[in-house]
């Protein structure tokens, strides 16, 4: 299983719904086998239909555990495909990789249909095989029609938009000062036969730029052309919102938007309303860090290029999407005099590799007790970016086999960033190491923020404190300071940096799929993709394209999550989730001390804590995980506000005064 692939998690809803969702079903016999490839692995037969009226609990049990059993098979084989190709992108590659989506799209489109003869008898089965029932009924992110060829252009269509992103590149016209930032790396590749061979910039080239020009024009021209990889991609996108759209109806959802909506064991409607509450509680903090950075980049770039209470121009944020802002941490630090960690600094100076980098993060898994990783897991996995073929770079964490055969696929370099990426990353593979011997229907996370937001939880205890102690906090000052920095000042830059990843993402995390819903919901139209992105953009993150766009851009698409099919709002609930899941662990591990500056390194109490969660996999709903990890039954940004509470006591003081000259908002 593959994180960037991975399902919708489904709940218990409660058989009205169950019955809505149901409604809309088509029964009918197994599908065809796809006319384009045969299925990676022969299933076995598939259990033969029964009429309602002969439904029991047995049946029902022994129905669960066949789907399973078919299960296992094609997810393993569409994962090896899926391996192989994103690990070797080629035409052919990615037909084998949309064979093995189709093959098991079509078994599961029809398991569903076939599972609902059991409805009549929900109230009677027993509590496990109803919540296999329910995960079945949500167990594909994309949902294909079942007539065979739709089938087959859809599965075509998402395995191109995946291949189409991870080729993506941009070569720049010869004397074009990005061209310094291919020398450092391989990711800038020689091309042509001429005497001056073009050379095209990868999209880690192309965010090196972002991350440390700052010149304009520069970042300007490396924008555009990561940007420019998508527009093609848009007519696809269309059709392929069209088919998927279908697929969803077909098993009782009114779009796609809806079935992602319904993963989150409440029903959609309180979803939305429970991520638009988390919203408006941290929003005061996010508005308060937007109205500082804007104008210490307008003190940097000049009014004109950053005026007053305008969205900020998107690349001077230090990041492809405007994501998160820790790059320009330089530009934005509250006290610049006073040392601020360079984590990366050191990292190069002391020339850690991308493996050393994953086995610091197995250590700190192993230091909580959990099992070292398998060692087919150092074989297995990419760590950097080939030089000799294209693969999806975007980091992913995979069981290929669903039974413990965990990898990554990862281009580090010795950044911070990716640091924290491989923490990330590993967060994945030691989920999916806690679950392995569970029914492969509760193989998943509690819900799909929960997955996100394990690796991230234990980054959270890569603290300066622990960083000293792996000899890796370098610490920068500007010229001509004074050494002596008060821990106060330490402290705010230190929170600065944390802000400036976790918090400016927030509005990010949620646009994402906010463009999304309407986009599957129809209310947005093709002709409106691009308008519409920018729209939400600029409402929830305030930021605005830097140059002019028109309906034939496709800037959605220049985002992994677009292009893969990988709903988003899994890493705004992370963010959301990782603080109160580092509150419970931090409690748990009895540290003393502010919460900001707790590490639960080699803490076994936080390391079971952590584990009793994890080993639940999805076979309960996630207010009951979160439970097990002693962090309550809801969402709630109070852990993340109390953590950054220093910070914001520092920005209302900082920022009064362009409260008082109207200069914040947008
Ligand atoms: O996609 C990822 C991970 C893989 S699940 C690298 N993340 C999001 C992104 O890059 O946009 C982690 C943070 C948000
Ligand atoms: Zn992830």
């Amino acid at each position: 299983m593959a994180l960037v692939r991975s399902r919708a998690f489904a709940a218990f809803f409660g058989s009205s719904l169950l019955a809505a969702l149901s409604a809309a079903w088509a029964c009918g016999g197994p599908p065809s086998p796809p006319a384009s490839a045969p299925p990676p692995a022969s299933p076995p037969p598939a259990t033969p239909a029964a009429s309602s009226e002969t439904a029991t609990p047995d049946q029902a049990r022994a129905f669960v555990a066949d789907v399973e059993e078919h299960l296992r098979q094609l997810w393993v084989a569409r994962d090896r495909a899926n391996w192989v190709n994103e690990n070797f992108l080629t035409d052919d590659t990615e037909a084998l990789a949309a064979a093995g989506e189709e093959a098991t799209a079509a078994y599961v489109g029809d398991a569903i249909a076939r599972s609902k003869r059991f409805d009549a008898i929900r109230g009677q089965l027993a509590p496990d095989v109803a919540r296999k029932l329910y995960l079945l009924s949500l167990a594909q992110t994309i949902p294909t029609p079942r007539d065979p060829a739709t089938r087959s252009e859809l599965a075509a269509i998402e395995a191109s938009m995946t291949g189409a992103y991870g080729k993506g590149e941009y070569c720049p016209a010869p004397g074009s000062p990005l061209l310094k930032y291919a020398t450092k790396s391989q990711n800038g590749k020689a091309r042509g036969n001429g005497d001056v061979a073009p050379v095209c910039l990868h999209l880690e080239a192309l965010s090196r730029v972002l991350a440390k020009s700052r010149d304009f024009g520069e970042l300007v021209e490396a924008w555009r052309g990561w940007h420019a990889t998508a527009a093609p991609m848009k007519g696809k996108y269309a059709r392929y919102v069209e088919l998927a759209n279908a697929g969803a109806r077909e098993i009782g959802f009114d779009d796609v938007g809806a079935l992602w909506r319904a993963g989150y064991d409440m029903p959609p409607a309180d979803f939305e309303a429970d991520i638009e509450r988390l919203w408006g509680d941290v929003k005061p903090l996010y508005d308060q860090l937007h109205c500082y950075v804007r104008a210490k980049l307008q003190a940097r770039y000049g009014k004109d290029k950053v005026p007053d209470h305008a969205p900020i121009p998107a690349p001077l944020l230090g990041n492809m999407w405007a994501q998160e802002w820790n790059n320009i941490d330089d530009l934005v630090a509250p006290y610049p005099n006073e040392p601020t960690l360079d984590v990366g600094k050191s990292l190069e100076s002391q020339k850690w590799d991308a493996v050393k980098m994953a086995k610091q993060g197995e250590r700190f898994f192993t230091g909580l007790g959990f099992d070292p990783l398998p060692a087919t897991f150092w074989d297995r996995s990419l760590f950097t970016r080939p030089r000799d073929r294209e693969v999806v770079c975007h980091a992913s964490a995979w069981d290929v086999t669903w039974s413990g055969d965990l990898r990554v696929k990862v281009c580090l370099e010795p950044t911070e960033e990716d640091f924290v990426t491989i923490h990330h990353e590993l967060g994945h593979d030691f989920y999916f190491q806690r679950y392995e011997k569970l029914p492969i229907l509760f193989q998943s996370g509690a819900n799909d923020g929960f997955h996100e937001a394990i690796g991230d939880t234990i980054a959270l205890s890569v603290t300066p404190a622990y960083l000293q102690g792996l000899g890796l906090a370098g610490v920068t000052r500007a010229a001509g300071t004074t050494p002596a920095a008060t821990a106060d000042h330490a402290r705010i830059n230190q929170q600065m940096k944390m802000a400036l990843e976790k918090v400016a993402f927030l509005p990010f995390g949620l646009m994402i799929d906010k463009w999304r819903w309407d986009v599957f919901s129809g209310k947005v139209s093709p002709a409106d993709y691009n308008a519409a992105w920018w729209r939400l953009k600029e409402k929830y993150q305030g930021v605005s394209a830097p140059i002019a766009r028109t309906a034939d851009d496709f800037d959605p698409g220049a985002k992994f999550h677009v292009a893969s099919s990988t709903p988003y709002v899994r890493y705004f609930l992370a963010r959301i989730y990782q603080f109160q899941f580092h509150r419970a662990l931090c409690q748990a591990a009895g540290a003393p001390g502010p919460f900001y500056e707790c590490s639960i390194h080699d803490n076994p109490a936080a390391g079971a804590k952590l584990t009793a969660m994890l080993s639940l996999g999805a076979s309960r709903p996630w207010p009951d995980a979160m439970e097990a990890i002693g962090a309550g039954r809801q969402a709630s940004a109070g852990p993340l506000l109390e953590y950054f509470e220093p910070l914001r006591r520092w920005l209302d003081e900082e920022n009064k005064i362009r409260v008082k000259l109207g200069q914040c908002g947008w």
